[in-house]
């Protein structure tokens, strides 16, 4: 199939996700143009079948306002122009959905014209937070595109809810490449983030530091498990909380426990140099970020939120709190931290959990089937 991938190219789960599924379908030999303002921060250039289409917004003084709806359309309406594309799978609804439906209705005018089918996957907050301040454009692009997915049961919940949407949305869960993400320790980077102090433990935290992520929470339930035991905490990511909350830390006098590692290419080695990962956002549709963890062996502390109860079972590949129990956060960080064998055995069942069911090979045949059916080629 030929197929138009539209994402967001900054670090952000939604543009990761399209990221690997463009990078696994052209590997699986279909033509794959991304579209996007930059190359996505995961691309791999060396992907044969697979291109990278820039989306121009010429620019204009009168302007104030990026004009990214109307570079984004006419940058897929070009490519089709082009070259037949069967597919314009736009992840994250907001405005990419948009732009799939208006290329669609564009291309389908004048005569002999094969416009493409539109899949809108939906990641979010294209639906719970920025989605609800754009109800109406957003409600419409769903209804109207000729296939939807969601990552998780959750999300199509809220989406029906909150939208009031009648159509059907496949579930489709977030993934990863297996292969690539298993645990690999990294006694070097261990020991630089522990110092000389091997019985020490690490707690890491992976975002994009918006407020939906509460990272303040993280270093409050930090601080407490440091009244406990020995530890140091890992902020890997950046993002607008990121500066406030180093100074809060730097206030608290935790400098020295509390390290800030910005974005990083290999979090593979970051994870697996982790005891514990912590997750307390306040939504989280599926959590990419976790997955990533369980990957590694990590045990993840996370809130019972939105789509995490579909990836971690309360005990079993993790732990489970309401999201403002600070104090439950910190006993179940400590469990793990104090308990070598259980900390391994929840590492390991997380690990083969993911194996089981998250992998490439599992989920993108999903897609394809989803592009196929929407082909009106069956499944
Ligand atoms: O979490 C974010 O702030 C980024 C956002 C995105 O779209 O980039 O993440 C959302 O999509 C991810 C990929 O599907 C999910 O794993 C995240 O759970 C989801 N974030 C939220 O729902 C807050």
């Amino acid at each position: 199939m030929r197929i138009a991938v539209l994402c967001y190219a900054s670090v952000g789960g939604s543009g990761v996700v399209a990221t690997e599924l463009a990078h696994a379908l052209a590997e699986r030999g279909h033509d794959v143009h991304v579209l996007s303002r930059e190359r996505p921060f995961r691309w791999k250039s060396d992907v044969r079948g697979l291109s990278f289409v820039q989306v121009q917004m010429p620019d204009y003084p009168l302007f104030r306002e990026p004009q990214y709806l109307l570079g984004l359309t006419n940058s897929i309406v070009r490519l089709a122009r082009s070259q037949p594309i069967d597919i314009v799978h736009a992840h994250y609804a907001v405005p990419h959905a948009t732009a799939a439906h208006l290329a669609r209705e564009m291309l389908a005018r004048g005569p002999g014209s094969h416009p493409p089918r539109t899949v809108a996957t939906l990641h979010g907050t294209d639906i719970t937070l920025v989605g609800s301040g754009y109800e109406t454009v957003v409600g419409y692009a769903i209804e109207h595109a000729d296939a939807v997915t969601a990552v998780s049961a959750s999300l199509r919940d809220d989406t029906i809810r909150s939208l009031g949407i009648g159509r059907d949305i496949r579930v489709i869960p977030n993934f990863l490449e297996c292969s690539e993400w298993r645990r690999r320790p990294d006694p070097e980077l261990r020991e630089r983030i522990c110092g000389s102090h091997p019985n020490r433990r690490v707690l890491i935290h992976v975002s994009n530091f918006r407020p939906v992520k509460r990272v303040g929470t993280v270093v409050d339930v930090f601080r407490r498990v440091l009244e406990q035991l020995d530890a140091v905490l890992v902020m890997v990511g950046d993002g607008p909380d990121r500066v406030p909350l180093e100074h809060d830390v730097e206030a608290a006098g935790l400098r020295d426990r509390v390290t800030f590692v910005g974005e990083q290419h290999d979090l593979v080695s970051w994870l697996s140099s982790a005891d514990v990962f912590l997750l307390p956002s306040s939504q989280e549709s599926f959590g990419l970020a976790a997955l990533e963890a369980m990957a590694c062996e990590v045990p993840v502390v996370a809130s019972r939120v939105g789509g995490l109860p579909e990836v971690i079972e309360d005990g079993v590949t993790g732990f489970l709190c309401p999201p403002d129990a600070v104090d439950l956060m910190t006993a179940r960080v400590v469990d793990l931290l104090s308990d070598e064998a259980m900390r391994i055995r929840i590492g390991r069942a997380s690990a083969a959990h993911v194996r089981a069911n998250f992998c490439t090979h599992e989920v993108v045949p999903l897609y394809e089937a989803c592009y196929r059916a929407t082909l009106g080629q069956g499944v």
